[in-house]
């Protein structure tokens, strides 16, 4: 891996952004940033990978995946194919990986693709991220749209979800709504914590 690109100039830490079409990946970035990324009204508002420099790092907001309104099967699982050739380019240079999920469908959806007898996108993606790098935060987003009962369901069926796909890792799980701006400061702290882990001073 180069250290410089061929501009000369140093290339940060990633910390990446992930997740299916319309789970809130950009409205995460822009709560925890303040930067203007682009968020959708209907999914694969992001088309392509979007780097915003922050610092000590470099953040990439990745194209969703799975479905994304007129879009063919085909430019699908194209779409799926590249973002996972990319991240595995960058792996190195990937400091932290935050897989975001919408909490309000994620059982719903599991189950859907598990009846389907395939593995649910989610888990297949936190598994691929937990291959290519060391640090994974999962953000469970839009806990608006859910009661405070159902959050805490749903939080325990993620976290067995996430521990049967990944069972050397204790996964980091933290429920959030990016466009009600909830939870925001707990999210900011574990992605600090997980930098200074990996020797990078972020004050977000
Ligand atoms: N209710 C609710 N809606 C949200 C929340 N976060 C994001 N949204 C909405 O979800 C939609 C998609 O948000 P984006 O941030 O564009 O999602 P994305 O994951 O970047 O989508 P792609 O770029 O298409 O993959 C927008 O209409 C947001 O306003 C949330 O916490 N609660
Ligand atoms: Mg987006």
């Amino acid at each position: 891996m180069p250290e410089h690109d061929h501009f000369g100039a140093k290339q940060k830490p990633l910390v990446v952004f992930a997740g299916r079409s319309n789970v809130g990946k950009s409205s995460t970035i822009r709560a925890l940033t303040g930067k203007k990324v682009r968020i959708g009204k209907s999914p694969g508002s992001t088309t392509r990978e979007y780097m915003v420099d922050f610092g000590p790092i470099t953040i990439v907001d990745i194209p969703g995946f799975g479905f994304m309104s007129g879009t063919s099967k085909q430019k699908i699982e194209e779409t799926k194919t590249s973002i996972i050739q990319n991240l595995e380019n960058w792996a190195e240079r990937i400091m932290l990986a935050v897989l975001v999920v919408d909490l309000s469908l994620f059982s719903e959806l599991v189950k859907r693709w598990e009846g389907r007898g395939e593995i649910p996108i989610d888990i297949e993606f936190y598994t691929f991220l937990s291959e290519i790098t060391k640090r994974v935060i999962v953000v469970a987003n839009k806990r608006d749209k859910l009661r405070k009962r159902e959050v805490v369901s749903e939080i325990e069926y993620l976290r067995f979800k996430l521990r049967e796909a990944v069972v050397e890792r204790e996964p980091t799980i933290v429920p959030i709504s990016a466009s009600k701006k909830k939870n925001i400061s707990t999210l900011k702290s574990l992605i600090e914590e997980s930098l200074a882990d990996g020797g990078i001073t972020l004050k977000l």
